[in-house]
């Protein structure tokens, strides 16, 4: 069965290319010229549905799957945010060195070293069979400093529940067991599997 990743994040095809070996999983570059898609939904499932339609619309194969991620972290000591607007935080087009700068300057601002804060993942799931949508989280806290260098965005100051390093210094192991995305594809993965 052929999944069509519908990411421009080089971060998630890293990740999903990693962790779904039993499919032939392609980034939708493969397949056709990038473009543009509007994530204007209210939530994390909205926009990861409009992503995958979008690039279900264009596909000519439909016997694909296309699979989508809309994902963040949110910090409610800042009422949420940065939330849905996580790869915008610091401006459209933001790179993500500027998203995690500004995080960090927010947290400093109000003289916080340490605040809870969780990730979210919407993986949605769009064939000729129909729409699907799970969910995943991860727990932790956010710091106001960068340390390491894996993984990627908002990583460098994520300090994971029961852990005292942050995933840009932890093993990328750690990510593949515990992460919002890891935990979104298992229950991504019995839908694939009901698909069959
Ligand atoms: P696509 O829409 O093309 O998938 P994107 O980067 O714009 O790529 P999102 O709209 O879902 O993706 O925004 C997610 C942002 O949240 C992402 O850019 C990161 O800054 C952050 N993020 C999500 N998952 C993350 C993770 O596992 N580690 C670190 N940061 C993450």
């Amino acid at each position: 069965m052929k999944i069509i990743l519908a990411t421009s994040n080089k971060g998630k095809v890293k990740e999903f290319q990693a962790w779904i070996h039993e499919y032939d999983v392609h980034p939708f570059s493969d397949m056709m010229e990038p473009f543009e898609i509007e994530e204007n939904g209210a939530t994390f499932k909205e926009n990861a549905l409009i992503k995958a339609r979008a690039v279900f619309e264009k596909l000519d194969d439909k016997s694909a799957i296309v699979l989508s991620d809309d994902s963040g972290i949110s910090v409610p000591f800042l009422e949420g945010e940065p939330g849905i607007y996580s790869a915008r935080y610091a401006g459209v087009g933001a790179s993500s060195q500027a998203n995690l700068d500004k995080l960090i300057q927010t947290l400093k601002d109000k003289q916080v070293q340490r605040t809870p804060a969780f990730y979210t993942a919407a993986i949605a799931l769009v064939c000729d069979r129909g729409e699907f949508c799970v969910h995943g989280w991860m727990h932790g806290e956010a710091i106001s400093e960068a340390r390491g260098h894996n993984g990627f965005g908002y990583d460098p100051m994520f300090i994971p529940e029961g852990f005292t390093h942050t995933l840009g210094e932890l093993d990328e192991n750690v990510k593949k067991k515990l992460s919002h995305r890891a935990r979104a594809l298992e229950l991504a993965r019995l839908v694939l599997k009901s698909l069959q």
